[in-house]
């Protein structure tokens, strides 16, 4: 082992997942060091963590914290500025600012290049993949004015498959350049009111890239100055990347991964097998994981595998990638985020492949202590250290794919530290697309979300709440969101999750309709029973939280929660944040009129001023508003108590009472009966 004993903390105060408690305690025993012994040894940067640091320019960095509230009797210190004079308020925004950026890059970069591969199927240059859903295609046609037909009157026919992802790929791709104009998603598909309201602002997005490039270039040292002026270029950002790139991601990978439909799995560490040869898939981006698990379960493959002592190849997910492979094959998930060095520690994980985004360096020394390879497959992202790189190309995928599981299976007989794989997993049901939820709520034939509108406006369902995001090593893993959810669902508010988020569920068995009766309130657990749907509803991925924005649009078209997402009684809440995605999605939520609450910190406290525009000022501009709340129960109450605030100003809360007042008579009148 490289790395000595460890021992510092209690690992039982670092998760609430026994999985990871137990494999904690497997790599102090081993000497293996891992995220939380990092942790303890280094606090973060107190300055950096409020926003206060500037390092934009050589003169710097410059640290503006806030000062104390003077004594009485002593003069009240200002705040410093930096060498140019920048402000709190600049340094803090221009900060902020920059992770929007990072986090709306990731996404619209991830989606450039589904994008990129759809155009190439649509050509024929792509073998092994195909368009798998015609229906979601022609949708998209629709929305981008290409036509499904050609000719006029008798000579009218429908154009080919091919031809109309051909001409839909040229327009979906210019739209990344695009330099001028709107992007095609954010002014069709949100409620009227509110691309009006954007137009009106200035914040309509022109293009993917354009609005990363002018806010990075407005951030540079000695540009734009002014606060708010920087903050509406963060909106402008923020929505490419919800209402853009993430939107397009999504609806292309479902065009051409399928669109998801309920589907069970199991999630945790359990899902490794000892006999097996096991890969673990994470990262992002799907595009390589579909033909992965194409080829593992290829006759040659499985046999192959066998040849060499095991009983087959077991795939399993970790981080977005997971939750793609979960909810469109059941391919299990091993686990989320903080999930990832303690999976290579189980000793059973032959290789593990990585593409983009959340994967720690620390991979790689951690694999050194065991025999699992680490394959990179991006070639955006290498990682230093003995790994191998077996880069993606979308025109030989199913080679490149076969010869990473043959890479995995050659290893499986150097398997050498002690295998132990935490016997824990649990039964999840996930896929709730968008579309899954009009299906299963309004039937095939009138597919609406009038049921569910119907129910909050009857008061069964008291609102709904996005939990999304992250894991983050300074918060007890699972945490957070298990306590936030569990609040929300005791009070009747229906909950959709992705991302690590939705993974924190299963692990908890809150994705099974059977959780409905144990965890919600009344109203809640009556619809979810005659429905058969769990109480939280996993809706995919990172980029899929534009999914979210797409069911909020639903419910407001439906009717009778007013005419825009602000009038929804709806919140959203990321309790474990830790990356700049997870910022540039609240934000995205913020503009979409979305009460925003995140967790743990937030990185704009070093500007008082600039955090009140945030949590307070934006509420009058954009109906929505940012909120921080470090206790998670808190969180959900203060979530719930805008939802009421919600249904107050539509004139649905007496329903509520009405509904409760009825549960109550009808609890008495069960209570008489059986006495009787
Ligand atoms: O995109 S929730 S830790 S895995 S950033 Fe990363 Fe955060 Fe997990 Fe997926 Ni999203
Ligand atoms: Fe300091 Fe201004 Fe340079 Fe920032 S831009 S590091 S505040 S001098």
């Amino acid at each position: 082992m490289a790395e000595k004993e460890s021992k510092t903390f209690d690992p039982a105060t670092k998760s609430v997942d026994l999985a990871t408690v137990e494999m904690i305690k497997k790599a102090q025993a081993a000497g293996v060091e891992t995220i939380w012994d990092r942790a303890d040894k280094m606090k973060p940067c107190p300055i950096g963590a409020e926003g206060a640091c500037c390092r934009i320019c050589s003169q710097g960095p410059c640290r503006v914290p806030p000062v104390k509230k003077a004594k009485e009797g002593e003069e009240q210190k200002k705040q410093a500025v930096g060498l140019c004079g920048a402000t709190a308020e600049t340094i803090v925004a221009r900060n902020f600012a920059r992770m929007v950026c990072g986090g709306a890059a990731a996404h619209n970069d991830h989606s450039r290049g589904v994008a990129k591969l759809f155009k190439e199927v649509a050509h024929g240059k792509a073998p092994g993949y195909k368009i798998k859903d015609i229906r979601k295609l022609k949708q998209l046609a629709r929305d981008y004015d290409v036509p499904l037909t050609e000719g006029e009157g008798d000579d009218k026919k429908s154009r080919s498959t091919e031809v109309i992802a051909q001409e839909l790929a040229d327009k979906i791709l210019v739209e990344f350049g695009q330099q001028d104009g709107e992007l095609v998603f954010a002014a069709k598909r949100p409620p009227k009111k509110r691309i009006e309201l954007w137009r009106n602002l200035g914040v309509m997005p022109r293009g993917c890239d354009i609005e990363i490039v002018e806010l990075m270039h407005r951030t540079h040292m000695g540009v734009d100055q002014e606060y708010h002026n920087i903050l509406k270029q963060c909106t402008r950002t923020a929505i490419s990347d919800g209402w853009g790139g993430s939107m397009i991601s999504t609806d292309l990978q479902d065009v051409l991964f399928g669109c998801p439909v309920p589907v069970s799995g199991e999630i945790n560490l359990g899902v490794l097998k000892e006999d097996h040869v096991n890969i673990i898939i994470h990262g992002h981006e799907p595009v390589l994981p579909e033909m992965i698990y194409v080829a593992s379960q290829e006759p040659e493959i499985v046999q192959y595998a066998q040849n060499k002592g095991a009983k087959g190849v077991q795939l399993a997910g970790m981080c977005c990638s997971a939750n793609e492979l979960l909810m469109r094959h059941g391919i299990p998930t091993a686990g989320n985020y903080l999930q990832q060095e303690l999976a290579i520690i189980t000793g059973a994980v032959d290789a593990m492949v990585v593409d983009v985004q959340c994967e720690m360096q620390s991979l790689a020394n951690v694999a050194k202590c065991y025999h699992t390879k680490l394959i990179t497959t991006d070639p955006r992202a290498r990682i230093e250290g003995e790994t191998m790189h077996i880069p993606m190309d979308e025109h030989h995928a199913i080679e490149i794919a076969r010869q990473i599981v043959r890479e995995a299976i050659d290893n499986f007989p150097n398997r050498r530290a002690p295998v132990l794989i935490p016997d824990i997993k649990y039964p999840t049901v996930v896929g709730f697309s968008y579309e899954t939820i009009q299906y299963l709520l309004g039937g095939s034939i009138r597919g609406s979300y009038y049921t569910l509108n119907d129910n909050i406006i009857g008061g069964r369902v008291r609102g709904v709440a996005g939990v999304v995001g992250c894991n983050n090593c300074r918060t007890p893993h699972d945490s957070a969101h298990l306590a936030m959810t569990k609040e929300l669902l005791k009070n009747d508010v229906i909950v959709l999750v992705t991302g690590c988020s939705a993974m924190a569920a299963g692990k908890e068995g809150l994705l099974t309709p059977e959780a409905a009766v144990k965890y919600c309130g009344p109203g809640l657990a009556e619809v979810c029973e005659t429905v058969g749907i769990p109480p939280v509803l996993h809706m995919g991925s990172c980029v899929d939280n534009s999914r979210i924005l797409m069911a909020a649009t639903a419910c407001v078209k439906a009717g009778g929660l007013g005419s825009d997402i602000s009038d929804l009684p709806a919140a959203g809440a990321a309790p474990e944040w830790m990356s700049e995605k997870a910022i540039s999605i609240g934000h995205y939520f913020v503009s979409s009129g979305v009460y925003t609450v995140f967790g743990g910190s937030f990185p704009t406290t070093g500007s008082a001023l600039f955090t009140d525009y945030l949590f307070r000022g934006l509420e009058e501009e954009l109906g929505g508003m940012w909120d921080l709340e470090l206790d998670p129960v808190l969180a959900a109450k203060k979530m719930i108590a805008h939802i009421d605030k919600k249904r107050a100003a539509l004139g649905i809360d007496k329903a509520r009472e009405r509904v409760l007042f009825d549960m109550e008579m009808r609890r008495e009148m069960q209570a008489g009966g059986s006495e009787e």
